[in-house]
């Protein structure tokens, strides 16, 4: 699979009330849904991820606060700012991934295509640059 990153912009559903977003697998999340986890109270200061997945793909969401991504294809690296729950980092194929700069009121949901699998990690940078370039 080829590295593919790119942020999403979801439909709000909203009325007097208030705002709605659904995510739904194969319509704005791309790909079968099997996880979700979400990454909440991470500590100031703190930087996380440090690895790049086989085969996993991920949809990664702020629905509260701000948080940014490192993302790295072995050759180009950019910064993403998730800074509002209408916005969805699509990252699929192998890219290596920092998540930095968390605000206090940080929620990073993720939707994931997959079971967790340690195997399918690679937490070694040097590992990861051989693969992603050859
Ligand atoms: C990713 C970024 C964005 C589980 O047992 N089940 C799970 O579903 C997950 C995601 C993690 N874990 C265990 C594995 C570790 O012992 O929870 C512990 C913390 O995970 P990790 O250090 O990998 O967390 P991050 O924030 O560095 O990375 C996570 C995801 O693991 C990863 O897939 O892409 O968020």
């Amino acid at each position: 699979m080829k590295p593919h990153t790119e942020l999403l912009d979801f439909k709000t559903l909203g009325d007097d009330r208030g705002s709605l977003i659904a995510l739904e697998e194969n319509y704005n999340t791309p790909f079968a849904i099997k996880r979700v986890y979400y990454i909440f109270e991470t500590k100031s200061g703190v930087r996380r991820g440090y690895h790049a997945h086989k085969y996993l793909k991920q949809l990664a969401i702020c629905i509260s606060g701000s948080c940014t991504f490192l993302l790295d294809d072995g050759i180009t690296k950019k910064d993403i700012l998730l800074d509002s729950p209408n916005k969805g980092l699509l990252i699929e194929g192998l890219v290596w991934r920092e998540m930095y700069d968390f605000s206090e009121d940080c929620i990073l949901l993720i939707v994931a295509s997959e079971h967790f699998n340690e195997d399918d990690y690679i937490r070694d940078y040097g590992t990861f640059l051989k693969l992603a370039t050859s």
